[in-house]
């Protein structure tokens, strides 16, 4: 079937179960958009924010028990059970269909099903990749209109023949005819559903973020991850910088974190150190491609930031805060008296009233925060003051280097630059943040969390370790971007943190260049290369001797307990880790002992 007749009956079927009283489909134009939101706005279902302070933006408000992703209730629907492995929720194909025919059968009734083409990625892009969502959620469609590229290009690029993934989204509400409806529908019961082998999602129950803009975490990692695997390339969880030196050189540099460890701030760096600039490519997904020459290139499919509020404020994120002046849709965050939004670290002294993020009064003696914690913005990528100017380059830009951070009180120094490619992936499978924060010198409990990608990875965790192992054998000595481990959270014994981070994170990143360009020193410890203190540029950094000592401080006991952690872990997936990282385990081993002995 020629590409438009295959998507025509594919939205035919959809509806034929859902049985939507209407169709409408999404032509990506302002007006459109518009017309949305004034809908919205007249359904109690958003609150327009004083234009005087935040111009063409809008508050939303979610039923207080869908406010996240909820990993418990997202499935890997693969053929094979050990193609989704042990870190991902498993669910037979065949039954999961089953289920979700009588979940989704009338599931849009006296609601409208929207049809919004989108593209990963500039629309006539050699790296883009095309999706439909089907919805059944207005807020879910000006979303996804933020956050990818919308319109008819993208009918006409599936016209031409080009693939496309299919996503189907219902919030899980129908109308009865007559129904009042709530201001934020949605359902009790649950799933995000994946099949990678036939390239679908469906998602049911939910409106909020990552369940309900469905090109995000569920296309763009997931799905994308098992295409990666399949064409070898790489789907990855990492914000995506270009670092411009004191000389004018620029250099490209992708990095995962775990949520909440400061993704978003790195993504919009403006560095302390005199000289060096940063400018934003991505805040939250990047894939990255060999080309012929074996070089890397690296692509932010997506075209808007959804971030998390709180804790984004002018003494942590300038960049983020202006990016926010307007065009703006807000969710669970407080709405202040005139009109305007707050959230916990906005400012540092609180309004003295506000309505709390489920519309009640709040004063700062309320004791709860007036922002929900996973309060979010949805904007474009345009507005931030530091893009860069040639952000939507169709073929990415060329990728110098790779880091990985965890948030981690112990063990991992502030910076590490590993000694190969495979060294690095053996780095990015160790990625971990402490569930406590144990003393120095102890492990903690270690939450894992490899290459950030644990909730997105949409197949066997350690096939995609070997798959990283592989992608690196396939590039041109020296033309591998160098893979670095940082980590800026690192704890005093008195529990203090040892490095200021935010803007001085900068100096970390001129370590990293200078090492790339060939003109840093590095001294070598049994977990790689580190810089010597006198290496990083401290200059107007007061920070302890003592502290910098501790921040590079490597204790081999308790390394050598941390390897066995690692053991434990990849044991979780059977035989299945690759053997190349196996041996990097030994090998740091060997390093420790040498060294305590
Ligand atoms: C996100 C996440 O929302 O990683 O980006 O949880
Ligand atoms: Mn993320």
């Amino acid at each position: 079937m020629a590409g438009l007749e295959e998507l025509t009956a594919w939205v035919d079927e959809v509806a034929a179960l859902t049985k939507p009283d209407r169709i409408e489909w999404i032509d990506g134009s302002r007006a459109q958009h518009d017309r949305m939101l004034r809908q919205m706005v007249t359904e109690g279902k958003l609150i327009k924010l004083n234009p005087e302070w935040r111009p063409g933006s809008y508050l939303a408000r979610s039923h207080p028990s869908d406010v996240a992703r909820t990993e418990s209730r997202t499935f890997i629907a693969s053929q094979r059970e050990e193609d989704a492995g042990p870190t991902n929720n498993w669910a037979d194909p065949t039954e999961m269909r089953a289920t979700l025919n009588g979940v989704f059968d009338g599931s849009m009734r006296g609601r409208t099903m929207y049809v919004v083409p989108f593209s990963m990625g500039p629309v006539t892009g050699p790296f883009s990749r095309y999706g439909i969502q089907l919805t059944d959620s207005a807020y879910a469609v000006v979303s996804i209109d933020t956050m990818t590229r919308v319109g008819s290009a993208v009918v006409e690029r599936i016209a031409e023949g080009a693939p496309w993934v299919r996503t189907v989204h219902s919030v899980g509400a129908p109308l009865q005819p007559g129904q009042q409806d709530v201001s934020w529908p949605c359902n009790e019961e649950k799933y995000i559903v994946h099949y990678p082998e036939t390239r679908e999602v469906w998602s049911y129950g939910s409106g909020y973020g990552g369940n309900a803009i469905l090109a995000k975490k569920s296309f763009a990692l997931r799905i994308a991850s098992v295409l990666a695997r399949d064409e070898g390339w790489l789907a990855e969880h990492m914000l995506l910088i270009r670092v411009i030196s004191p000389e004018g050189k620029a250099y490209h540099v992708a990095a995962a974190f775990p949520s909440a460890c400061g993704k978003t701030n790195l993504a919009m760096l403006r560095p302390t150190i005199p000289g060096w600039r940063v400018e934003t490519l991505g805040d939250d997904i990047t894939w990255i491609r060999p080309d012929a020459d074996g070089r890397m290139w690296a692509l932010n499919p997506e075209a808007g930031f959804f971030g998390v509020a709180p804790g984004t404020g002018e003494s942590t994120n300038v960049a983020a805060v202006e990016t926010l002046w307007g065009n703006t849709i807000f969710t669970n965050v407080a709405l202040r008296p005139d009109g305007d939004v707050w959230w916990e670290g906005l400012t540092d002294t609180p309004p003295a009233n506000l309505i709390d993020w489920q519309g009640n009064p709040w004063t700062p003696a309320s004791g709860r925060p007036a922002a929900h914690p996973n309060s979010r913005f949805t904007v474009a990528a345009s507005q931030c003051p530091q893009i860069a100017e040639d952000w939507e380059a169709p073929e990415g830009v060329p990728l110098d280097a790779i880091l990985f951070g965890g948030r981690r009180a112990t063990n991992v120094p502030l910076v590490v630059e590993s000694t190969s490619w495979t060294h690095g992936v053996f780095l990015g499978s160790t990625i971990s943040s402490e569930r406590t924060a144990a003393a120095e010198g102890t492990v903690g409990e270690l939450r894992r969390d490899p290459f950030a990608m644990l909730p997105f990875c949409g197949y066997n965790m350690a096939d995609y370790f070997g798959h990283w192992v592989r992608v690196g054998q396939g590039l041109r000595y020296g033309a591998a971007p160098r893979i670095f481990q940082v980590n800026w959270f690192r704890r005093g014994a008195d529990g203090r943190y040892l490095w200021p981070g935010f803007g001085d994170n900068s100096r970390v990143i001129e370590w990293i260049i200078r090492r790339i360009e060939g003109s840093a020193p590095a001294a070598e410890t049994p977990l790689g290369r580190v810089p010597r203190v006198d290496d990083l540029n401290l200059e107007g950094l007061d920070v302890p001797a003592e502290d910098l000592a501790e921040l590079f401080a490597v204790d081999p006991a308790s390394w050598l307990e941390e390897a066995a952690l690692t053991e434990a872990f990849y044991d979780t997936f059977g035989t299945k880790v690759p053997a190349a990282l196996r041996a990097e385990l030994e090998a740091l081993r060997y390093r420790l002992r040498a060294v305590a002995s």
